[in-house]
């Protein structure tokens, strides 16, 4: 493709779902000539993950393992120190990693943990790396707090379709996501934001998902898709496995959606094959969570990841510049 494809916000949910229903083959074409017409081809972005303040989430969300409402048997942890979260920054960075993201098992950062995440994302920012935080919902004047500290990225996803989102989540509402990804671009702070498949929901509710993502005022710079992990303990254990292909159909509508994003194969890899991962990648994925653990799951180690990047002829990407 010579052209670079137009930057769309008016996708309807019929012509997303008309994506959907593309023959593969097709649907992988047209999302690999987006992806080239506006990636450096074969780079992934590596971000890595930590938990730095661990379960007994008051939230209600049918997926996590987090979730006081879960019997999960995970351990509970309190907010880690600052010392501990820099030296497991440094520790990404040296493994290769570009973005450090901090993730807390909250509804919302109240006051007085504040302090202490304003000075995880200093020091993790001060090592040279791209800062990404999970917090929960934030108001206008925590983002501008968060965005003061050097935190470029903020994490929060849809997970689903406004009309799928009831059944999975009842402590707060969809509108309450929408309002905290606004006050995170109001800040100025890049937006990371995808969703879940295999929660049992409709290839409508996907193509919903995306179209609401791709809809928004400017395009997510990132957009994780993840697919569902399944714990003991949640709801959604036992839930019907997704198709592999259709996990892949929805990468490749995600790239063709938000053509300029970087779009994150991201939880769930652990149990996918090298060439599941592959597909993803053609069909235009182009970041990973890298490192051997999630939050609380596992993640392939790093050593299998260097040797598929390197089966692939794929190479990390530097850190982007933050163009939107
Ligand atoms: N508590 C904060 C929140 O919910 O905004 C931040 C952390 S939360 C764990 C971040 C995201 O991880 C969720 O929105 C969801 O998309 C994803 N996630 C959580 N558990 C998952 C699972 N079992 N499988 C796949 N993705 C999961
Ligand atoms: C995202 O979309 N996926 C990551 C990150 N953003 C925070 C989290 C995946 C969590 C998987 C379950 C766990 O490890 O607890
Ligand atoms: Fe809490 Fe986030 Fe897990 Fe929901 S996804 S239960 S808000 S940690």
């Amino acid at each position: 493709m010579s052209s670079s494809p137009a930057v769309r916000h008016d996708w309807s949910l019929a012509e997303v779902e008309a994506l959907f229903a593309r023959p593969f083959a097709d649907l992988l074409f047209e999302a690999q000539q987006v992806h080239r017409a506006c990636h450096e081809p074969n780079t992934v972005q590596m971000s890595t993950l930590l938990s730095v303040k661990t379960g007994a989430c008051p939230e209600d969300c049918a997926y996590c393992p987090q979730s006081v409402r879960h019997d999960t048997g995970l351990e509970r942890e309190q907010l880690l120190a600052v010392d501990t979260v820099r030296e497991r920054a440094a520790a990404a960075r040296n493994a290769g990693a570009t973005r450090f993201c901090m993730g807390a098992a909250w509804r919302s950062p109240k006051k007085r943990d504040m302090e202490t995440i304003v000075a995880m994302i200093r020091d993790v920012h001060a090592l040279g790396l791209e800062t990404c935080a999970t917090l929960g919902m934030l108001t206008p004047a925590q983002a501008r707090e968060l965005k003061d500290a050097g935190l470029d990225y903020y994490n929060h996803n849809l997970d689903t379709s406004e009309e799928f989102y009831s059944e999975i989540v009842t402590t707060r509402s969809y509108q309450d996501r929408l309002d905290t990804l606004e006050a995170v671009r109001e800040a100025g702070i890049s937006v990371c934001c995808g969703g879940i498949v295999g929660m049992g929901e409709s290839v409508r509710d996907r193509a919903r998902m995306l179209q609401t993502l791709a809809n928004l005022p400017r395009h997510p710079e990132s957009v994780p898709i993840n697919q569902l992990v399944q714990v003991p303990g949640t709801p959604l254990h036992g839930a019907p496995p997704v198709d592999p292909f259709d996990f892949v159909r929805t990468i490749a509508v995600a790239r063709i959606l938000m053509p300029r994003s970087q779009v994150r194969l991201s939880a769930g890899r652990e149990t996918m094959s090298d060439e599941l991962q592959a597909l993803c990648f053609l069909a235009g994925a182009n970041s990973i969570f890298y490192g051997e653990k999630l939050l609380t799951t596992g993640n392939p180690d790093v050593e299998r990841d260097r040797t598929l990047l390197e089966r692939l002829g794929l190479r990390a990407q530097a850190p982007a510049t933050h163009a939107a």
